[in-house]
């Protein structure tokens, strides 16, 4: 396929945001975890600050970049219309796609806003009128799924993967198939365990930093509670096991666990990052521990959801002045709309618009440079429901609370 140079346009028109950088996660090991808290981070990796390397030193200017434009309101209400049921599809059905540069995308699923909203990204950033032949592919949460669309995307010879992996393990083989064929690939959001000689970079979140963050937040509030010496329950309803989201999120949470001695956690259950699942969990938590929750980490803001319902049903309160509080991860528009509404108390960004990136990176090689960095953290933010925090300060990071306004939720990209 003919590959085009251009100008890749999409990021240009972006509003501005930061990348954050530090050491990269990978690590070589391609088989399945057996506990939630085998995780793929550096556990020396505690440097985070915001910039745009996976070298701190090379904070310069430079390391400003683009971030992007999405449709608001990315809900799960055009779940059926953008499912594709594992069925690799195109987004362009005219002929002449020999000019477009091609790239197959294995998106992980449907599961969440968060993932929408990613997907919806990726459509944008990879469309034709942009110069690109996107096949997407839907795995549902499926490993396997998933990496048969990489191998398909390697049939078809296309001139880029980029991969958002279910799962941390078992891409060895794939990606040394795409490798033989010169088939660049680029990783988003999830990172996995592999050599690092076989991906060109990866764009993503310090999840490990968002669940130390959510661990200093949940310190700090309770401190300013009067609460600090209490004993305090604490649930998590994790996402999917396995995924480096999940294993990030667990165990920089997990420091705050082990430096808080008053701090039990009861349970931590996989509750796929979905609403359904959250709320399964919650009632399965309810049903072994009764009255006795302080605290429900969810890992994604569908799983909160979930669990509020759980919450409602069995008649108990949550949130501001209510009798459980509830800490969630991603941030996108509706789950603020829960913080702003005193439901969640606090919310830890995760930000799903990585494809512009992506598309920068490959305007780069289409233009014979050399992609700037490996390692790109993506900068996020921290949201509380009560003006009672001002700021968290976790390994060597300061980080100020955001308390959720109606301008900030007007002015949310996703
Ligand atoms: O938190 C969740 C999604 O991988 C960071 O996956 C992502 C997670 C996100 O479905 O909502």
């Amino acid at each position: 396929m003919k590959k085009r140079c251009f100008a890749v346009m999409a990021a240009a028109v972006m509003g501005l945001s930061f990348l954050t950088g530090c050491t990269g996660e990978a690590k070589n090991e391609d088989v399945k975890p057996e506990t939630t808290d085998n995780i793929v981070s550096d556990p020396d990796n505690t440097d985070r600050k915001d910039v745009n390397t996976e070298n701190p030193a090379e904070n310069t200017d430079d390391n400003t970049d683009k971030a992007t434009d999405t449709p608001e309101n990315n809900t799960l209400d055009n779940e059926e219309k953008n499912r594709t049921d594992n069925l690799t599809k195109s987004d362009n059905n005219a002929d002449n796609t020999d000019n477009l540069i091609s790239v197959g995308f294995a998106q992980v699923g449907h599961e969440s806003a968060w993932r929408m909203a990613a997907t919806t990204c990726a459509q944008e950033t990879f469309s034709e009128s942009k110069g690109y032949n996107l096949v997407f592919v839907d795995a549902d949460n499926n490993p396997e799924t998933q990496k048969e669309a990489v191998r398909s995307f390697i049939e078809q010879r296309l001139d880029y993967i980029v991969i958002d992996p279910i799962v941390t393990y078992g891409w060895n083989e794939v990606l040394k198939e795409a490798k033989a064929q010169n088939i660049p690939v680029f990783l988003i959001d999830r990172t996995i365990d592999c050599d690092d000689s076989l991906y060109v970079a990866w764009f993503g979140s310090d999840f490990e930093g968002e669940g130390e963050a959510a661990g200093a937040w949940l310190q700090t509030y309770l401190e300013a509670k009067g609460r600090q010496d209490e004993e305090i329950n604490i649930v998590t309803i994790a996402g999917t096991i396995g995924s480096a989201a999940q294993l990030g999120r667990t165990r920089g949470f997990g420091k705050y666990l082990n430096s808080n001695t008053n701090w039990t956690r009861l349970e931590e259950k996989d509750g796929m990052f979905t609403e359904e699942d959250g709320k399964k969990v919650m009632k399965e938590f309810l049903d072994s521990y009764d009255n006795k929750i302080d605290v429900v980490i969810c890992h994604n803001d569908n799983e909160a959801w979930g669990a509020m319902e759980a919450l409602d049903e069995a008649g108990i309160s949550y949130g501001v002045n209510g009798d459980v509080i509830i800490v969630s991860f991603d941030a996108v528009h509706d789950g603020l709309k829960r913080v702003l509404d005193g439901k969640i108390n606090a919310d830890f960004e995760c930000n799903p618009l990585s494809a512009p990136y992506v598309a920068d990176a490959i305007n780069d090689m289409e233009n014979g440079k050399k992609v700037k960095k490996k390692i790109n953290y993506i900068d996020e933010g921290c949201f509380q429901a009560e003006d009672i925090v001002t700021r968290i300060e976790y390994g060597k990071k300061t980080m100020r609370m955001l308390t959720v306004t109606e301008k900030m939720l007007e002015e949310r990209a996703y």
